[in-house]
């Protein structure tokens, strides 16, 4: 007899796995908000189930994407889990997104149901209707709307539908360079690889080893709230003190019980202006983690003298996960500051020049990284995907770094013209767009100047047409209903003409330069 080899033959669904780290005392507190609401691991595992049940019971395409844009909530994630389990495909969406982006993810990603806001209800059904989408339910953050609605009257009992690894999980829009965003397609391969190596990677203590206790402050609609920080915490049984947003007071109270802690750098950043912060108050703490965006130096030594704790610095992407990180195990000051650690268990990861060619220790080039946790590509983009990858499957990250002498890596920048401002990643070739359709505007060009509280913020140069005038104040306003507010520039400067090459092209570092220097006037 033939064996039916299209058939998963064990459930690789990352929903079964997670669960499998959930501890045996069902009932203790899983998850707790800032206003006091307790969710127990069972509740995890039954609400979950009810939502899934009801996306089942909608006889949805197989694959189909169930695009998420709803405020931070313990029932958001609920919902991700739920995709999870009924085998469907994640797809979150930043809440700060305006209906011109919305349209183009839907648009692009078809989703066959779109959750929102119930505030956003009319503008997102209408796009989302339009798209094809067959159903748009609503959620807010106050455990409300159509979707809960439905949902508790479904069944609390579900089996996890059977996934095979290379099965798609999650799409997670990353921009691109040149046009619009990219939709990074992860498998539930990938997640589970990257979570089992960093649940021992740093050492998550299950319940019963004095278990850990998170405080979840990251928004929950990028790799590093969504999948770093909630399947290191489900995964290792370990309780959540959740947070609807990232407020420095919140975080400062739950330190005392808390043990592990994740942020972007500028919530570090944020945290260090806390006159509270100090040894006393992170005594029961054992590990900060920050990513995202390079953690700069005076933040990492100011954080080790204030508080004693010595922060763990990881580098990833949209597209593959987490990739390196600073050793958790051994000495603290084996946490090196301005590197990213080494490569993960698992992870090759190789610099090389423009031509290919391997480059030694010490020498800056394209960083490029192979694994398990490595994307299956980008949705409907096979071009696109097949120009980031080597011949011999290497993903080409962008970013540019060397390997250090005692294996280190280093981020020295990234090929990519990218700014990255408190964490969110924004693509000056997009705003430009924007800004080059408003009327008077000959050009535009957008780049990244250093910022104490976000690392880096954007900043606008434009030229305005012959006779024409610009107001530059006009064209951050008119940014401000067509894109996510973290994307607008913060300041915007009307010249005559732009600094350029020998081949005409704007030379944006001697624009960065110039414009550091006057965000310091
Ligand atoms: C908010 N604003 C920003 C901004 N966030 N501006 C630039 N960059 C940002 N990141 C602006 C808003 O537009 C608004 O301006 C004003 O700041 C206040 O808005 P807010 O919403 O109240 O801001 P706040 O709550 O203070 O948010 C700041 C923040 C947030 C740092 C807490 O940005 C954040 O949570 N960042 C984390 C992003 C993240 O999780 N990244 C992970 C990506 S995954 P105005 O003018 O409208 O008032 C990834 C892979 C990996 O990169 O390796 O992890
Ligand atoms: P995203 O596309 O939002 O996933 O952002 C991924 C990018 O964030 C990477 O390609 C890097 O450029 C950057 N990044 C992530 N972690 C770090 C870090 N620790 N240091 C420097 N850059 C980082």
């Amino acid at each position: 007899m033939q064996l039916q080899t299209d058939l998963p033959l064990v459930n690789s669904n990352l929903y079964v796995a997670l669960r499998a780290g959930f501890p045996a005392a069902h009932d203790a507190i899983a998850v707790e908000t800032e206003d006091g609401l307790c969710y127990s691991w069972r509740d995890l595992e039954r609400a979950s189930a009810m939502l899934a049940n009801l996306l089942q019971a909608l006889n949805l395409p197989a694959g189909a994407r169930i695009a998420v844009q709803v405020d931070k909530s313990v029932e958001a994630m609920l919902l991700y889990l739920a995709t999870l389990r009924a085998g469907f495909v994640y797809l979150p969406l930043n809440v700060a997104y305006q209906s011109s982006e919305i349209e183009y993810f839907i648009g692009n990603a078809e989703p066959a149901v779109v959750v929102c806001t119930a505030k956003n209800f009319g503008w997102v059904s209408k796009i989302a209707f339009r798209a094809g989408t067959q159903y748009v339910f609503t959620l807010n953050n106050d455990r409300t709307g159509s979707l809960l609605e439905r949902a508790v009257q479904c069944s609390d009992r579900h089996r996890p539908v059977k996934r095979r690894a290379n099965d798609l999980a999650a799409i997670i829009y990353t921009s691109g360079t040149t046009g619009r965003s990219k939709g990074a397609m992860l498998t539930h391969g990938n997640l589970l690889s990257n979570a089992e190596v960093l649940k021992d990677y740093w050492g998550w203590r299950k319940q019963g080893e004095g278990a850990d206790v998170l405080i979840h402050a990251l928004p929950i609609f990028h790799v590093h709230g969504l999948f770093v920080a909630i399947h290191g915490a489900l995964l290792s049984g370990s309780k959540m003190l959740w947070l609807s947003k990232f407020d420095p007071k919140w975080v400062m109270e739950r330190l005392p019980r808390a043990t592990v802690f994740m942020g972007v750098p500028t919530l570090y950043v944020r945290l260090l202006a806390e006159s509270g912060l100090n040894s006393t108050t992170t005594r029961n703490m054992r590990l900060f983690i920050a990513g995202s965006a390079p953690l700069l130096i005076e933040t990492f030594s100011q954080w080790q003298s204030r508080t004693g704790h010595t922060i763990l610095e990881r580098y990833g992407m949209s597209e593959t996960v987490m990739l390196t990180s600073n050793p958790y195990f051994g000495d603290p000051l084996q946490r090196r500051g301005g590197t990213v650690g080494f490569p993960l268990p698992g992870v090759s990861l190789r610099v090389r020049d423009e031509e290919g060619r391997s480059l030694p220790t010490g020498q800056i080039g394209g960083i490029e990284v192979k694994g398990p946790n490595v994307f299956k590509g980008y949705w409907r983009m096979p071009e696109k995907t097949a120009e980031d990858f080597t011949a011999d499957g290497y993903f080409r990250t962008g970013d540019v770094g060397k390997i250090d002498e005692l294996g280190y890596v280093n981020i020295v920048g990234r090929s990519k013209d990218l700014i990255i401002s408190g964490g969110y990643n924004v693509y000056p070739a997009e705003i430009e767009g924007y800004i080059n359709e408003l009327p008077g505007v000959a050009e535009s060009a957008v780049v990244g100047v250093e910022d104490a509280d976000f690392g880096e913020v954007g900043v606008a140069v434009v030229i305005a047409k012959p006779g024409a005038s610009v107001d530059p104040i006009a064209v951050i306003g008119s940014l401000k209903s067509k894109l996510a507010n973290f994307k607008i520039p913060k300041r915007c400067y009307v010249v005559n003409e732009l600094p350029r090459n020998a081949m005409g092209k704007v030379q944006k570092n001697v624009l960065r330069l110039q414009y550091s220097s006057e965000a310091g006037r």
